[in-house]
């Protein structure tokens, strides 16, 4: 126990709340606020650890994303800028959840089982969101650094996907870019620029974007970046700290309301996009001249970069395997245009990006994006040697070169660590650049199948086991028959549920061929789940 006294001591400071039990999910682990400063202390100590197993920088960012501003929550990111890996979330959990007597004990057995040095030196990146309750939990995760004496960095207000850039880089010995915030703003714009430098055509409307910045941490670093993109895209910024975080704005808001965020003024037929709280989704959307709101998610970015790429392959006669991760959630339409238009190959995973982004690693450009606005695009080491020996190459003809060298600038603003919001946002709009191409002509690639999401709350929703990337409900007995069997009675229907990993509830998911009937069939599983799974409150009501 030797090593570990101080913490017995300094963990004392951060008390576990008695009979609070969390668990490391989707995206770490998410509460309200106030119950997380011992969580916050036991993170610092485990990325410690991580850091002398892994002799790279690990981080850990302070941010629960979309949920509410009384909410926060906690990941840690690996050495490559990936999520931390699956067996280390079980330590996560077991050491979030043990009696603070036990924690020296836990500590030791990780070390044991890890076979970790502890003489080894270790560094801790810390980022924060810009919750009133971070600058406090972060000072916690500072703490339990502290007590191993391990060295830190506190990046203070970063995105997320910053905070995961920045490990790449420091990991990478600079080789990703420079490990700081300024070099990353100075990469994807320089890429960006690049991009755009040779679309003569590009008018003032189409350099012109307008952004909701969810009041979060996004809009702050839109912000600091102005400078770097020398007005080729001008950003009209709404919701950038004016208002309350994700409160009727965001990318989460938008995505499931369908419809406007509070706080913007646009005009008909302007283009618009919508950042999470912490800056790793990004949606896009327009409303048209009878007030329709169009909605461009995750898929339809997805859709778009991977034309975009497709054609920039054929174009470079570069023969490398594309494909495309999508979750349950993705719109039918999506899927269908994918496979049959585009022929590339669809891969569908369960949610959370650490699965896509496994998926998206096995091909030589792995595309991935959640419905929500979540995703990015991966190149294996080996697409990018070839793509940049063709842009090198002096014998490479005109035409060949020229998609290799867009190529190179698409892979410089792309984040392939994780989903981000502000690089995503500059490889859409450098893309319409290039392609020439409206927000409308955009939203026609394909029509979205009217859709619903809804929530059930039921006492343990853990009695919902899934299968098959989680669009068949195994457990409990009769779920997945009265699912079948209601989904039979609409037309082009697909419907499933599965518990929420970032939420206590179950999750419900229906699209069919209007949105009436997308509606009755959620509410009717709704109903289902409600009456097989233990449903608590009332009971789900129809929307109409
Ligand atoms: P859960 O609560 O497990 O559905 C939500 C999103 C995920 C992912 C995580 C992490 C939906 C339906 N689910 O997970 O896609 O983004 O949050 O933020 O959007
Ligand atoms: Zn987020």
């Amino acid at each position: 126990m030797a090593h570990f006294q101080e913490v017995s001591k300094r963990s004392a400071m951060h008390p576990k709340p008695a009979g609070l039990v969390l668990e490391y999910g989707t995206a770490g682990f998410r509460s309200n606020a106030k119950h997380l400063d011992h969580i916050m202390f036991r993170m610092g100590l485990l990325a410690t650890l991580r850091s002398k197993k892994t002799k790279a920088a690990i981080g850990v960012m302070v941010t629960a994303s979309h949920n509410p501003e009384e909410d926060n929550g906690v990941k840690l990111i690996d050495p490559m800028g990936e999520m931390l890996s699956a067996a280390w979330e079980d330590h996560a959990t077991l050491l979030a959840n043990v009696e603070q007597q036990d924690l020296p004990c836990v500590l030791e057995d990780i070390v044991e089982k890890e076979n970790i040095d502890m003489s080894q030196e270790a560094i801790v990146f810390v980022g924060k969101d810009t919750r009133s309750s971070s600058d406090r939990l972060s000072q916690a995760v500072l703490d339990g650094v502290c007590v191993l004496h391990s060295h830190n960095k506190d990046y203070g207000l970063v995105t997320t996907p910053q905070l995961h850039y920045l490990v790449c880089c420091n990991n990478t010995q600079g080789h990703y870019g420079e490990a700081t915030v300024n070099g990353y703003y100075s990469k994807l714009c320089q890429a960006f620029i690049e991009l755009t430098k040779n679309t003569p055509n590009r008018t003032d409307d189409q350099k012109h974007l307008t952004l909701d910045g969810a009041n979060g941490i996004g809009a702050l670093k839109v912000r600091e970046m102005e400078r770097h993109l020398k007005r080729e895209l001008q950003v009209s910024l709404f919701n950038h700290g004016n208002g309350q975080l994700n409160h009727q704005c965001g990318a989460d808001f938008v995505k499931v309301q369908q419809k406007l965020p509070a706080g913007i003024k646009v005009n008909a037929g302007e283009r618009c996009c919508s950042f999470d709280g912490d800056a790793d989704r990004i949606v896009y959307y327009y409303t048209d001249s009878d007030g329709h709101f169009h909605l461009m998610d995750g898929d339809k970015i997805a859709t778009l970069i991977s034309t975009f790429l497709k054609e920039l392959l054929i174009q470079a006669g570069l023969n490398l395997e594309l494909a495309v991760v999508q979750t349950a959630y993705a719109n039918g339409s999506s899927t269908r245009f994918l496979e049959d238009t585009l022929k590339l190959t669809v891969r569908c995973t369960k949610t959370g990006v650490k699965h896509l982004h496994h998926v998206a690693q096995e091909f030589d450009i792995g595309v991935y994006f959640e419905a929500n606005g979540h995703g990015t695009v991966l190149f294996s080491k080996s697409a990018e040697e070839k793509i940049k020996q063709l842009a090198d190459n002096p014998n490479t003809d005109d035409g060949r070169k020229r998609a290799a060298i867009l190529l190179c600038h698409t892979i410089n603003v792309i984040n392939q660590t994780v989903g981000d919001a502000i690089a995503d946002m500059l490889l859409v709009e450098a893309v319409l650049a290039l392609k020439g191409m409206t927000v409308q002509q955009w939203d026609a690639i394909y029509t979205d199948l009217p859709n619903r999401q809804l929530k059930v709350k039921v006492s343990d929703r853990r009695v919902i086991n899934t299968a098959d990337a989680e669009r068949r409900a195994v457990s409990p007995a009769g779920l997945q028959e009265a699912i079948d069997a209601l989904v039979k009675n609409y037309r082009h229907a697909r419907s499933f549920v599965r518990p929420s990993g970032t939420e206590d509830v179950v999750r419900v998911y229906a699209e069919a061929d209007t949105q009436e009937s997308a509606d009755s069939l959620a509410h009717q599983v709704s109903l289902a789940v409600y009456r097989l799974a233990g449903g608590v409150g009332n009971e789900p009501k129809p929307l109409h």
